[in-house]
């Protein structure tokens, strides 16, 4: 159906606050409970020089120092993201970036309190996702299946 938005892939990344409070495995759940597909995925220990890549857009603003330094201060979990429509999805699953405005039932109105400990990060556009896969996945790491569920989930 020509409505229907295009499969895309989407960046996420657990943020140090989420493998602290042990929230992984809720978080990832979201992502797979909403019927999304997870092609890539690795926990690592995120180097200044990948966050500076990542957050390069940033690059100038009052919080850029603090912000880097938190998501370098612990392990962080990476994701590829594959559905329809999933960069404006997951940006949706994930809440707004402040806690006054992220509501209740997305990942930050349930589970965050502060704007810098926020849990999660997500691409907000197909750009941004092409930049920063790139930043912590080679092609090799991305995985091509078909999940069998998907005729259960998507109507074509
Ligand atoms: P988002 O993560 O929702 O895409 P963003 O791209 O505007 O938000 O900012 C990136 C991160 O920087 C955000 O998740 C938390 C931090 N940040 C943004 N605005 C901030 C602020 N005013 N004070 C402290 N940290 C902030
Ligand atoms: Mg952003």
């Amino acid at each position: 159906m020509s409505d229907q938005l295009p499969f895309e892939n989407t960046f996420l990344l657990l943020k140090p606050d989420a493998v602290q409070r042990g929230l992984i495995g809720r978080l990832i759940s979201r992502i797979e409970e909403k019927g999304l597909k997870i092609v890539a995925m690795k926990m690592l220990q995120i180097t200044p020089e990948q966050a500076a890549r990542q957050y390069e857009c940033h690059f100038g603003k009052p919080f850029y120092p603090s912000l880097v330094e938190f998501i370098c201060s612990g392990p962080s979990v990476a994701m590829i993201i594959e559905g329809r429509g999933a960069i404006s999805l997951c940006r949706r699953l994930m809440g707004s970036t402040s806690p006054e405005n992220s509501q209740p039932g997305t990942i930050r109105g349930d589970y965050s309190l502060d704007v810098k400990h926020n849990l999660i990060h997500g691409s907000d556009s197909p750009e941004s996702f092409a930049h920063e896969a790139k930043v912590y996945f080679s092609e090799e790491e991305i995985v091509k299946y078909r999940l069998d569920l998907e005729r259960w989930i998507y109507y074509s």
